[in-house]
């Protein structure tokens, strides 16, 4: 039986039971600190565009909700998902984790990452599915990611109040009709905590990504973290915001907060368990989170389908 077998048999018990004993917490090196010296994870950089747009982002970029500002990863289509990961395995075996994770958002077009899922399974049985989202189209899309075998989701959250949410924020597009303002950040939060929600009564394994930006929500990471412990995700990780170089941010002056930033304000937190050994990773990131081997594979491998984000 593999672990996604396992987990669906036993997705009836609580939350913190799952994600500790059956859901392969223990062999994925975001989700738990121990397992990072030896397990490692393959981003694989398919998602091409996005749905919404966050001020402290620019398009030339990746998706600063998972990685670092400022780094550009070149696309590879769902078709070479399996040819990378065996390419990285030839660097390093030992990975236990296949992620989605950018440059765009993974569920901007589910089509592309599904497909992705459903080769890397067929293959790589044994490796665990991971993907990060902003979250708004993710309650329509859990039924398939779960079919396909996904175990573990991370959604970026950087409000649960409409007034702070609106200041970061310029559009959100869902279903081909484009929110701006309020309508934006009401239609946006409301599709984050829904599908927070659901997905964790369907047994994923959750963590949310809260991206800080001093003078925006510094005071509100606190409430955020309330609300996701109730919802019951397994772990809440706190980014620092560094505004990518042309964003709305940068271009306004809105400053970027430090690693101390975050230390302050995730020390006070109680009840939930912290991440604090996130590397704002590439999307095309592979290998052990402290031994990316993202620039020794682009050396080595073809695939590379396009260099900047067509949106
Ligand atoms: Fe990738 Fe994210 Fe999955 Fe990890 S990264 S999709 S949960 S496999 Fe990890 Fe990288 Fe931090 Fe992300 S160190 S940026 S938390
Ligand atoms: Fe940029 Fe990611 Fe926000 Fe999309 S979700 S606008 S790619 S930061």
């Amino acid at each position: 039986m593999n672990i996604t077998d396992f987990k669906k048999d036993k997705k009836d018990l609580p939350q913190s039971i799952r994600a500790d004993i059956i859901s392969g917490v223990e062999r994925h090196p975001c989700f738990n600190k121990g397992a990072a010296m030896s397990y490692g994870r393959v981003h694989l950089p398919i998602a091409k565009t996005c749905n919404i747009s966050c001020n402290y982002c620019h398009r030339d970029y990746d998706c600063p909700n998972e990685s670092r500002p400022g780094v550009t990863s070149s696309l590879i289509a769902p078709e070479d998902a399996v040819a990378r990961i065996y390419q990285v395995k030839k660097f390093f075996n030992n990975v236990s984790v296949a992620a989605i994770a950018g440059p765009g958002d993974s569920l901007s077009d589910p089509d592309d990452t599904m497909k992705a899922f459903g080769f890397i399974t067929e293959e790589f049985p044994d490796i665990m599915l991971c993907m990060s989202t902003n979250g708004l189209n993710l309650a329509d899309n859990l039924d398939e990611l779960e079919d396909r075998g996904v175990n573990f989701i991370t959604v970026t959250l950087n409000a649960i109040d409409i007034s702070v949410a609106d200041k970061i924020y310029r559009y959100v597009n869902y279903k081909d009709v484009v929110y701006t303002g309020k309508d934006a950040a009401e239609l946006l939060l409301d599709m984050q905590i829904r599908g927070i929600a659901k997905a964790v009564k369907k047994g994923f394994t959750i963590k949310i990504n809260s991206v800080l930006i001093p003078g925006i929500n510094d005071f509100h990471i606190k409430d955020i973290s309330e609300t996701v412990k109730k919802l019951g995700v397994y772990l809440f990780n706190v980014m620092p915001m560094i505004p990518a170089e042309k964003s709305y941010f940068y271009k306004t002056g809105v400053e970027g907060a430090g690693r101390k930033d975050v230390i302050d304000i995730t020390s006070g937190l109680e009840g939930i368990n912290i991440m604090d050994h996130c590397r704002q990773c590439r999307s095309d990131a592979a290998g052990l989170l402290d031994g990316d081997l993202s620039k020794k594979l682009s050396e080595a491998e073809e695939g590379s389908i396009c260099k900047k984000i067509p949106c």
